[in-house]
């Protein structure tokens, strides 16, 4: 089951179909020791886009994932699929309207098994996910802990992801989704750029996703890595 899977990822990458990575680049991430190399991005995936990055990642023994926001970008191949749920979005389209219409049309060839779900909480009003999915995202502690208690306890999802895409976020507001789960996995992500931002998000997650950070530095995107590793799990 790929939920069991994410269980044991400590550090991801998220690469973006729509930018450009050198192969060297490319190299790095994917020998970089992390857990897992996550394709997915908000704007201008295409089925093309992702197979030519795909077919570049899968050279390397790490396991690649596709977060599915696109149906017709989807590639059977991946190792497995993260489907968001964008918990707080205003527009009801990225919290089930998408997800039925996909499975309306592909329910009966879905691989559920390596499948799985991440209940988003998104948290920076400027980023692009929030724009699509009208997020409302100026949330208190009790919001948050509400959200992720909800995740977990009334759908059962396996992942709940604290969203700040593009932004270094608020470390009291990861703690509060904490506050509210016993079982499902905490993921955050948004502009780890520092060591000490990679530690001090692994101190309070179990998982931590950088993507921006590749594309202007690799080689502390590569550190991350380490950072993430060595700092004792939450
Ligand atoms: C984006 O959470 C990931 O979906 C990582 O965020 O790109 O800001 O590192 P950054």
């Amino acid at each position: 089951m790929l939920s069991e899977r994410v269980a044991s990822w400590r550090h991801v990458f998220k690469l973006d179909p729509n930018r450009t990575i050198s192969d060297g680049a490319l190299d790095r991430i994917c020998r970089s020791g992390t857990d897992a190399v996550i394709l997915g991005g908000t704007d201008g995936i295409t089925y093309d886009k992702t197979w030519e990055l795909f077919r570049r990642v899968r050279r390397y023994d790490v396991p690649c994932y596709q977060e599915i926001s696109q149906t017709s970008a989807v590639i059977p191949d991946f190792d497995g699929f993260l489907i968001p749920v964008v918990l707080n979005a205003g527009d009801l389209q990225w919290l089930i309207g998408a997800h039925h219409e996909a499975i309306k049309v592909y329910g009966s060839l879905i691989p559920w098994d390596r499948v799985a779900v991440e209940g988003y909480v998104v948290l920076n009003p400027d980023s692009r996910v929030a724009r699509l999915t009208r997020a409302r995202s100026s949330l208190s502690e009790e919001d948050v802990t509400g959200y992720a208690r909800l995740a977990e306890h009334l759908f059962g999802m396996p992942v709940v992801y604290v969203e700040y895409s593009g932004c270094y976020g608020d470390p009291r507001l990861v703690r509060a989704a904490r506050a509210g789960m016993a079982r499902s996995r905490l993921f955050y992500g948004g502009g780890i750029a520092t060591p000490d931002q990679a530690r001090e998000m692994a101190r309070l997650a179990d998982t931590v996703v950088v993507g921006n950070l590749i594309y202007y530095n690799v080689d502390a995107a590569v550190q991350t890595v380490r950072h993430v590793k060595e700092t004792p799990k939450p």
